[in-house]
C-alpha cells in the first residue's frame, strides 16, 4: 500500500497544487480500497479495528471511520496542554492525557452510525475539539479498515480546500467584531478612608463571557469581566481589598510580582486559610511602595480558575517607557506622549482559550492610532504556553521586563512572552495601514476554519 505520498503543498501555483492534491488524494483512496478487498480479509463481520486519534489545540484528528464490530481508539495527545477524548454521553472516556501521552480505549462492539467524540476540558469542545466517528455496515470497502497507513494523517483526501479559502476570507471580513463586555476596566475604590487608605471590592464568581461573536462561555471572573478589573495605583498607596468568594470552590488572591507582607501573599493554605466557597470573604491590606507592572489571580486551584478567566492587571505608577534615547540607531524623542498605553493580556486555555484581553479574533480590539503616534503596550502572559508576539512593520522597543525598567532597551519584531512574564514595549506607528499583530505560533492564530484567537491589528490612519 502506498504510504504518505501526500504531495508537498506549493504556494507558487496554488491552483495546480490544489488540483494535483485532489487527484493524488483520490488515487491513494482507490489503491487503498483495492488493497483491502484483494487481501481477502476485509469483509468479516466480526472484525476489530483500532483507530489512531490525535489531539491538538484544538482538534480531534484521525481517519475516523471503521466497519461495524469491535472498535478501539488509540488516543495520543500531540498538543501542548491536557486533553481527553470523551465518547458521546461520557460513559467511555480516556483519562486526562498530558502532552505526549497515549491511551487506548475500547468502545466495544458498535453498530453502523455516527459516534460523537469530544474533549471534556472546559472550552475545548467549543474551540473545535469535537469529531464524529463513522461506523459503516462493514460490507462495503468504503470502510478503510486497512487504514493504519492513513491513521494520524489528518488531511489527505478529505480536506476541502475551497471551503478553507472561503472560511478564511469570511473570518477576516468579520474583524473587528462587536461582543458583549470588555475587560481591564479600571477598578475604582468603593471608599477612601480619612488616612488615605483606598478600599476595593472584588467578587469571585462565574459569569457568562462572550469570547468571540455568539460564543458565550462560563468564565470564572473577578466582578464578572475578563481580564479582571485593572488596579491603577500610585506609589505609596495603602490599599484594602475585600474579596468575596462566590465560586463553588475555595480560593485566594495572589499579587503576582508585588512585594507584600507574608500573610498577604495569597497562597492558601500557607499564608492564609482558603476563602470558603459560596460566600466566604478575606481582606487583603498592604502598601505599594514601588512601581509595579504586576498581576493578580487566585493561587489555590489556579490551574482551573486562571485559564477560565481570573486574571487581572495590577499597575502601580506610570508605565516604564524610555524617552530621549537612541538604541541601535533608532531614536525615541524626549517629548513624546504615547497615544495609547494599554495592557495586552494573553491567555490560551480553559474557558477563555487563545485570546488577547479576554477576546478571540475577530472580537479582539484593534489598536487605532494616527500616523506617527507612539504606542506603549505591556504584555501579561496569564496562559500556560509561550507566545511569540509579532507586530508587522513596527519594531517594538522593549523597555521593561516584569515592570523593571531595562538599562539597555532593545528592539525586536517578535517578543516571546512566557507564562507569568510581563514585558513593556514602545513602538512608533510610522506608516499608514492595517498592520497585523499576532502570536506567531500559527495554530494560536489560525485554524482550518479561518483566523481566530491571538490576532488583532494596529490600524494607522
Ligand atoms: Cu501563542
Amino acid at each position: 500500500m502506498p504510504t504518505s505520498d501526500k504531495p508537498a503543498r506549493s504556494f507558487a501555483l496554488p491552483g495546480i497544487a490544489l488540483i494535483m492534491s485532489y487527484l493524488l488524494g483520490i488515487g491513494i483512496i482507490t489503491v487503498a480500497a483495492v488493497a483491502v478487498s484483494s487481501d481477502g480479509s476485509s469483509s468479516s463481520s466480526s472484525k476489530s479495528t483500532t483507530i489512531e486519534v490525535t489531539l491538538t489545540e484544538f482538534a480531534i484528528k484521525g481517519n475516523l471511520t471503521a466497519p461495524a464490530g469491535d472498535v478501539k481508539l488509540k488516543v495520543t495527545n500531540a498538543g501542548s496542554v491536557d486533553h481527553d477524548v470523551t465518547v458521546g454521553d461520557g460513559k467511555i472516556a480516556t483519562k486526562l492525557l498530558s502532552a505526549g501521552e497515549t491511551q487506548t480505549i475500547d468502545l466495544g462492539t458498535v453498530a453502523p452510525g455516527k459516534i460523537e467524540l469530544h474533549c471534556s476540558v472546559p472550552g475545548h469542545k467549543e474551540s473545535g475539539m469535537e469529531a464524529f466517528l463513522t461506523i459503516t455496515d462493514g460490507s462495503s470497502d468504503s470502510a478503510d479498515s486497512g487504514g493504519d497507513d492513513m491513521a494520524g494523517m489528518d488531511h489527505g483526501s478529505t480536506t476541502d480546500y475551497a471551503k478553507m479559502d472561503e472560511d478564511m476570507m469570511a473570518s477576516f471580513a468579520k474583524f473587528p467584531a462587536k461582543t458583549e463586555g470588555s475587560g481591564n476596566q479600571i477598578l475604582q475604590p468603593t471608599s477612601i478612608d480619612p488616612d488615605g487608605t483606598k478600599n476595593f471590592e472584588l467578587v469571585e464568581k462565574i459569569a457568562k463571557w462572550e469570547v468571540e461573536p455568539g460564543k458565550f462561555v462560563d468564565a470564572w471572573t473577578f466582578n464578572g469581566i475578563v481580564p479582571s478589573p485593572m488596579f491603577k495605583l500610585d506609589v505609596g498607596d495603602h490599599i484594602r481589598v475585600k474579596v468575596t468568594n462566590e465560586l463553588p470552590v475555595a480560593s485566594d488572591v495572589h499579587w503576582h510580582g508585588v512585594e507584600v507582607p507574608f500573610e498577604m501573599d495569597g497562597v492558601a493554605p500557607i499564608t492564609q486559610e482558603p476563602i470558603a466557597p459560596n460566600g466566604g470573604t478575606f481582606t487583603y491590606e498592604f502598601t505599594v511602595d514601588k512601581p509595579y507592572m504586576a498581576m493578580y489571580h487566585p493561587h489555590m486551584h489556579g490551574q482551573m480558575s486562571v485559564p477560565n478567566g481570573m486574571f487581572g492587571v495590577f499597575q502601580v505608577g506610570p508605565t516604564p517607557i524610555k524617552k530621549g534615547i537612541t538604541v541601535a540607531g533608532r531614536s525615541v524623542p524626549a517629548n513624546i506622549t504615547p497615544a495609547v498605553d494599554m495592557p495586552m493580556v494573553l491567555n490560551d486555555s480553559g474557558a477563555i482559550g487563545y485570546s488577547l484581553n479576554g477576546k478571540s479574533f475577530p472580537a479582539t480590539e484593534p489598536i487605532v492610532v494616527k500616523e506617527g503616534d507612539w504606542v506603549a503596550l505591556t504584555y501579561y502572559n496569564e496562559g500556560q504556553q509561550l507566545h511569540p508576539m509579532h507586530l508587522h512593520e513596527f519594531p517594538q522597543l522593549v523597555t521593561a521586563k516584569d515592570g523593571i525598567p531595562l538599562d539597555q532597551p532593545y528592539w525586536t519584531d517578535t517578543l516571546t512572552v512566557a507564562p507569568g512574564e510581563r514585558y513593556t514595549v514602545l513602538f512608533n506607528a510610522f506608516k499608514k495601514g492595517t498592520w497585523v499583530f499576532h502570536c506567531h505560533i500559527l495554530n494560536h492564530a489560525e485554524r482550518e476554519t479561518g483566523m481566530f484567537g491571538m490576532v488583532t491589528a494596529v490600524i494607522v490612519k
